[in-house]
């Protein structure tokens, strides 16, 4: 997962050389004439050697950038390293705002800081790295679990996307996860378009011991949706789980019949399934949906065969809407929880962190 990305981090990391950095600078140095002061014991000075090395390291730990001494790095060195930056975050489709916004978090870590000498400039860019792409994953938290806990009941939840993203798959997933928390769910057959879409749907109802409404192929698939959360409000069930044909984008008609669902359901939750292995396509389908329907969080699937990350590292910064799970397989125990830690680890070895 995401190696490829990471790889070529790691490599712009262990690149730095020795020539980036400026002279050393102690604080307070001066060309200035200081007045003779008597040497300390050969012990005391021992001793306030140590003692300065504790502070050093101590300090250095909490800042490793921006000391107030220490050494400096070249700004040659910065163009230099923020092109294979941008280059590498290219590769691995990295939506260009969030190239941009990572970019500018590294310069400005970085730019006329001193770093303290206890660092090798490779752990200062690392950190720096670090820092800033922690900051465009800011946005992404969503406690899902939480978030359901203060919803009033039957909460209904929209999945909506492109074809084949994982849509019907995420949904067994998500009702799964319910269940295993005590809470009941409906599952409502909204896919009146593919054929075999209701099949597959009440294949997943019936091994997960649920109930499913369904209506016959090409059927309204809003009414579908009403119907489901009807009986779910007169058998008080919990969660209703509403799975939408797949459309592209651009076909606005059956953009048209998901606004239909949208405004007969009124899902509390719609949650846009984007396929990471799309990339930065994703990430602009993603828009489009919103546009649409105003996508209140995303799943991403498809990440256990997704060597590049960009779709997990830009899509939530750039549609301004946070990632509730990843989904990294087939089985239904493969979705995850999203959060900035869990992306960060995934990308940099977090062992490997100052
Ligand atoms: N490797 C992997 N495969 C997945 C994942 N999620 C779904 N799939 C597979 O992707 C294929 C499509 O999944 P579906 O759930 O049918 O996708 P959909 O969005 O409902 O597709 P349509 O109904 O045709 O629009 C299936 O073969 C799934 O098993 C995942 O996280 N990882
Ligand atoms: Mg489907």
């Amino acid at each position: 997962m995401f190696d490829s990305l990471k790889s070529k981090l790691k490599g712009i990391f262990r690149k730095t050389p020795k020539e980036a950095v400026l002279p050393e600078l102690q604080e307070g140095e001066t060309t200035a004439v200081q007045p003779a002061q008597p040497a300390p014991s050969r012990k005391e000075a021992a001793r306030i050697a140590k003692q300065q090395k504790k502070e050093a390291k101590a300090l250095a730990k909490e800042l490793p950038v921006a000391a107030d001494s220490g050494k400096k790095i070249k700004e040659g060195f910065l163009d230099d390293l923020l092109w294979e930056l941008e280059v590498a975050l290219m590769e691995a489709d990295v939506a260009l705002p969030v190239v941009e916004e990572i970019k500018d978090g590294v310069r400005s870590g970085l730019v006329g800081k001193k770093y303290h000498r206890d660092h090798t400039l490779d752990e200062v860019v690392e950190f720096a790295v670090k820092d800033a792409v922690r900051d465009v994953l800011k946005i992404n938290e969503f406690d899902f679990d939480d978030w359901f806990s203060k919803q009033q009941r039957p909460v209904s939840i929209m999945f909506v996307g492109i074809n084949g993203t994982g849509k019907t798959t995420a949904i067994a997933k998500i009702a799964n996860r319910l269940m295993k928390e005590g809470h009941t769910v409906v599952l409502a057959a909204g896919d009146t378009f593919r054929a075999g879409a209701i099949e597959q749907l009440t294949i997943h109802a019936d091994r997960l011991g649920c109930k499913i409404v369904k209506h016959s192929q090409n059927a309204d698939p809003a009414a579908v949706a009403f119907d489901a959360i009807d009986h779910a409000k007169s058998k008080h069930r919990d969660a209703v789980l509403i799975d939408t044909a797949g459309r592209m984008q651009t076909n606005s008609n059956l953009i048209d019949e998901m606004k239909k669902i949208d405004r007969v359901a009124k899902p509390a939750l719609t949650v846009f399934v984007g396929d990471s292995l799309a990339g930065n396509d994703a990430v602009e389908q993603a828009k489009v949906f919103d546009q649409a329907v105003g996508i209140d969080a995303v799943i991403l699937t498809k990440i256990d065969a997704d060597s590049k990350g960009g779709a997990a590292l830009s899509i939530a910064h750039t549609i301004g809407k946070p990632i509730a799970f990843v989904s990294n397989g087939q089985g239904y125990e493969d979705i995850v929880k999203f959060s900035a830690d869990w992306m960060m680890e995934r990308l940099f070895d977090q062992t490997q962190s100052l």
